[in-house]
């Protein structure tokens, strides 16, 4: 039986763009899962619009290519409607931290049981190369030409905080996307996983290569908040020379909204 999940669209990604990295990586873990017995019909992705919302077209599998800035809510309204489904979101960096992140910061708190994927280029790539709220000080480009004067976000920290109970970042490569993608789709519950993936055009970032190191690959303690906070700490997004901790950085599972919400209606029901 052929489990591909390739369409045969052709890619308008520009030659070598790293979205090619991730994509495999996703064909992957997905293939993975259906060679064990999952349908195609058990995923439902959802995508923003971006460079990295043209995924929607190159993966063969059901789902809804929505709003600029909404693929979150659109996966949190596809969870409800059909609690089993394996929703898998992707967003760019300008879908899910500007116009998408007050909707970022609720999933973090609601914890529904769908994995969140964001391509960080640190830029908004298809409208050819704005900066996002993750882009460094001091970018220029037509619309800063002064160069960007207000400090980046830290979307890490802020997952953390807000009580994500999985939160990972990976670097732009298969073996690191396809782990941290099957640990997050093994874990009940809301997972942020940021891939950091340089835009060849507008945000060329050779020396991330040398910076990464794996936290998996230290004693790092994932179930410990205030040392997932101190890693996230250590890349400011600005930093040309910190070292970039990539992995997974917290995991704790906790209720989900769809328990919760399950949990209020039997109560209800229970009342009458
Ligand atoms: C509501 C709305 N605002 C703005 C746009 C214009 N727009 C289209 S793509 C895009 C940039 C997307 O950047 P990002 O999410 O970082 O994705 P990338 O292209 O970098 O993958 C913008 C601002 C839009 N389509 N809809």
């Amino acid at each position: 039986m052929n489990n591909s999940i390739r369409t045969n669209a052709e890619s308008t990604w520009c030659p070598g763009c790293n979205n090619f990295i991730l994509l495999h990586a996703v064909q992957k873990v997905i293939e993975k899962q259906i060679e064990s017995g999952k349908r195609k019909e058990d995923f439902g992705i959802v995508c923003g619009i971006g460079c990295h919302g043209k995924i929607f077209d190159y993966l063969n599998l059901p789902g809804i290519n929505t709003l600029h800035g909404r693929t979150a809510p659109t996966c949190l309204g596809m969870k409800l409607a059909k609690p089993d489904l394996n929703v898998i979101g992707f967003s760019g960096d300008g879908d899910a931290y500007a116009e998408g992140i007050e909707h970022l910061i609720q999933m973090a708190r609601y914890n529904s049981d769908f994995k969140y994927i964001i391509h960080n280029n640190q830029v908004f790539a298809l409208t050819l190369g704005q900066p996002t709220p993750t882009t460094e000080l001091g970018y220029i480009d037509k619309t800063n030409p002064d160069g960007v004067a207000i400090s980046p976000l830290n979307p890490v920290k802020l997952m953390l905080v807000m009580g994500a109970s999985f939160v990972a970042r990976t670097c732009c490569e298969t073996e690191q996307i396809k782990y941290v993608l099957e640990e997050a789709l093994k874990h009940k519950g809301f997972a942020y996983i940021e891939v950091l993936q340089p835009c060849l055009i507008f945000h060329k970032n050779e020396d991330y290569k040398k910076r990464f190191y794996n936290l998996q690959k230290t004693e790092h303690n994932k179930t410990n908040f205030e040392e997932a906070m101190a890693r996230a700490d250590e890349f400011d997004y600005s930093s040309k020379d910190s070292k970039i901790p990539v992995g997974i950085f917290y995991q704790k599972e906790r209720k989900t909204f769809e328990e919760l919400k399950l949990n209020m209606q039997i109560a209800i029901n229970s009342e009458k």
